[in-house]
């Protein structure tokens, strides 16, 4: 099958920029090469193109009841890139989204849904749980999976009332960082989360084994979001957001061949790289390896 590639070079989600410069950073990082040696064939679509934040203005659309900045910017984009993957996965392609923050999850999941009931493995170390009216920053980058599941209304924002998730077969693998209101969105919802004291626990491969199981019970395949900063930022430091105590190198590499061997997997997207804050692209790097891992890449 062939894998197609979309950039969606936004940094409208949060506050450290240079994170729109993440999609051409993974290119350079080797992913063409990096999924040819995974053996699956290639197709670049390019980037989205996206505004500069510069010339918009964060507080255009807020909602009535809460804040989020670049609302607008990110409804935008977000509709476009769900166009694309939907058109991807339609025509037989599996999508692999260059992130960009992570806001663009809302794009990517919304349109992987309108072709299919899917579940979804979210790889962070944060919970993106918040809404407009919870969120501490009014970073976009904090909500996708409040607005893939219909957490709250969003006052005229389709893909937050139209649920592309069911809570019963979402993932969260690797949380380590919450807001209060998001912990209490988590206790009282179906979502599996998997912090880092239960991967401690058990071992990544059980954890894994089980956000699989989750995604997968009664859909058609899931969606894998990876934001790097569920890695430990000492081999991912080119992330907005790092927080110590992640996966590493070994314990990453073998969740994606997890992903590869389960087969389920129906789109995939790599979020968060900031090449600004990184030492010699290595956090592009690895997002290139462990992209290959997903696509099947073995040593024997
Ligand atoms: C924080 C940070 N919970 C927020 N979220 C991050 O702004 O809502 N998500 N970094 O990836
Ligand atoms: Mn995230
Ligand atoms: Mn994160
Ligand atoms: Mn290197």
């Amino acid at each position: 099958h062939t894998v197609r590639v979309i950039g969606a070079p936004t940094d409208y989600g949060q506050d450290r920029r240079g994170v729109d410069m993440g999609p051409s950073a993974i290119r350079y990082g080797g992913l063409s090469d990096g999924l040819a040696e995974a053996g699956v064939t290639t197709a670049d679509s390019g980037d989205l193109l996206v505004p500069r934040a510069e010339e918009r203005d964060p507080d255009y659309r807020t909602p009535s009841a809460g804040k989020a900045r670049f609302l607008r910017e990110t409804e935008d984009v977000c509709s476009r890139l769900a166009d694309e993957v939907q058109e991807s996965l339609a025509t037989g392609h599996t999508p692999l989204v260059l992130g960009g923050d992570h806001s663009i999850a809302i794009g990517t999941v919304s349109g992987a849904a309108a072709e299919a009931d899917i579940g979804a493995v979210w790889f962070d170390a944060h919970g993106d749980l918040n809404t407009p009216t919870t969120t501490p920053s009014g970073n976009v980058h904090g909500m996708p999976l409040a607005a893939l599941l219909g957490i709250e209304e969003w006052e005229g924002v389709d893909w937050a009332n139209a649920p592309s998730l069911a809570p019963g077969n979402v993932a969260i693998v690797g949380l380590r960082s919450l807001d209060d209101a998001e912990r209490e969105i988590l206790q009282d919802s179906q979502i599996s989360a998997y912090t880092m004291s239960e991967i401690d626990d058990r071992g990544l491969a059980a954890v894994v084994e089980d956000a699989l199981a989750v995604a997968s019970d009664g859909t058609e395949g899931y969606h894998v979001s990876l934001d790097l900063d569920w890695l430990d930022p000492t081999i991912a430091p080119g992330v907005g957001t790092p927080v110590r105590g992640g996966v590493d190198y070994r314990e990453a590499h073998h969740a994606m061949e997890q992903v590869a061997d389960d087969g389920g997997m129906r789109s995939m997207e790599l979020v968060e790289v900031n090449p600004t804050l990184d030492e010699h692209n290595e956090t592009a790097e690895l997002a290139v390896e462990l992209a290959a891992s997903a696509f099947g890449k073995r040593i024997l």
